[in-house]
């Protein structure tokens, strides 16, 4: 068992919390950064919470933002880190075009303020750094699949400012000699995706149009194509990028692409509904062709799927695909799920979800959230 000690950046979004618990299997004492919200913001990570009255707890929260340099310092002194995942992010990229000064503070400026923590705390010889980079960086297609050598060409807010993250951690690399690297993942999904990326999305909606709970899913550019996998899979190559013994970036990516419609026929899939699918553009609509599953009562020709333009960005990534060939060879990095897992996986617990959720609102009780 590791006595190493991690600082978690955003331990409270997807990523964070299955890597909190990877982590805290591994043996090392988990301290993680959260946000003050007036709402309690903790639901991922809640199964793994230790009463802060007990002694020797191995999970800490500290409340902190990625926009305060002096808050960051303060928790890096306090806690003297062996490893920083640094997760925190405005994560959303049609968001990042109504949000994009702040974006740029926290997503770019952000990474900036770890690292200059670290060097002026006199721990670059000690404290190692990931940096949750993203496949957005390749944006508009410069060659297929992507690699790590593949040049960037970003195409949103939110991309332009993890551009300069990945460079500012090239950099503190070079000048200072730290032990700081890139993972440049590509869509990673679960059933602690949050709400409004499309997956997720897809397969909620999916669920509740089944259960009788929703009329219809609405899409923006269902065109688009990425290359998803599992964020299970994908925090593990989080940790094996920091336990190297050179600090490199790493493409980490299924090498599958696959088309939102096809998404969204895979999900359908699930609950045995077959969807086919008519007009183009805004006019396409995706239609039940028949449903063979009898406890859901959806009949065929009912309209399921629309496009809404309002979820059309200003400027699109069109195709991610990425090239793993070097995480595979030098990590040994291999995902345990395919497209078809992770769909099955979601839609195993969404349905779940929904049935509890019409459960408890037929009994007249709140539940979740529906805002988009
Ligand atoms: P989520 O959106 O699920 O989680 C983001 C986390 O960052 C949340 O804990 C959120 O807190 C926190 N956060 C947001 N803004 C701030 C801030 N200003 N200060 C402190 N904390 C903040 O993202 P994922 O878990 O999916 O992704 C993790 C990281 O990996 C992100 O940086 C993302 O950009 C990047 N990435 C994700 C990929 C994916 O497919 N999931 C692919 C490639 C990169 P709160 O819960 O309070 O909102
Ligand atoms: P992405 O994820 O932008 O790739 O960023 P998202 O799931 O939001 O979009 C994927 C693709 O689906 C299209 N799309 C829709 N997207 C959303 N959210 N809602 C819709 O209704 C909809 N209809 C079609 C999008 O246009 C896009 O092409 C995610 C985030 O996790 C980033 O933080 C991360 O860096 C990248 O993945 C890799």
């Amino acid at each position: 068992m590791s006595n190493k000690v991690a600082l978690i950046t955003g331990i409270t979004g997807q990523d964070g919390a299955y890597l909190a618990e990877f982590l805290l299997k591994k043996g090392y004492v988990v301290h993680g950064i959260k946000r003050r919200s007036s709402l309690f913001n903790t639901d991922r990570i809640d199964h793994l919470y230790q009463d802060p009255h007990v002694e020797n707890r191995n999970l800490i929260l500290h409340y902190g933002d990625l926009t305060d340099s002096m808050n960051l310092t303060r928790i890096i002194q306090e806690v003297q880190p062996d490893e920083i995942y640094n997760l925190a992010a405005m994560s959303h990229v049609q968001v990042s075009f109504e949000t994009p000064e702040y974006t740029a503070n926290a997503d770019g400026i952000g990474t900036l303020r770890i690292l200059e923590a670290i060097r002026l705390l006199g721990l670059t010889d000690k404290t190692r750094v990931y940096q949750a980079s993203t496949s957005e960086l390749y944006g508009l297609v410069q060659e297929v699949p992507q690699s790590e050598k593949t040049p960037f060409y970003p195409r949103s807010p939110y991309a332009v400012a993890k551009m300069y993250a990945y460079w500012i951690t090239v950099n503190y690399r070079e000048a200072y000699n730290m032990f700081a690297c890139n993972g440049i993942l590509f869509n990673h999904e679960s059933p602690l995706r949050g709400e409004t990326f499309v997956t997720r999305k897809i397969t909620r909606a999916v669920s509740k149009i089944a259960l009788g709970m929703q009329d219809c899913l609405y899409l923006g550019n269902m065109e688009a194509k990425r290359d998803w996998g599992h964020a299970k899979d994908y925090i593990k190559a989080m940790w094996l990028i920091l336990q190297q013994e050179k600090p490199e970036d790493y493409v980490i990516a299924t090498g599958v692409t696959t088309k939102v419609r096809d998404f969204v026929r895979m999900a359908f899939a699930e609950v045995g509904i077959e969807l086919e699918f008519k007009g183009e553009g805004v006019d396409e609509i995706g239609v039940v062709k028949n449903c063979t599953n009898p406890d859901y009562q959806v009949e065929a020709g009912t309209e399921v799927v629309k496009v809404d333009p309002r979820y059309f960005r200003p400027t699109e990534v069109e195709l991610l695909i990425g090239d793993p060939t070097k995480s595979k060879e030098k990590l040994g990095w291999e995902p345990e799920y395919d497209l078809e897992g992770l769909v099955k996986d979601m839609m195993a617990s969404d349905v779940e979800l929904m049935k509890k959720d019409k459960y408890l609102r037929e009994g007249g009780y709140k539940t979740l959230n529906y805002f988009e």
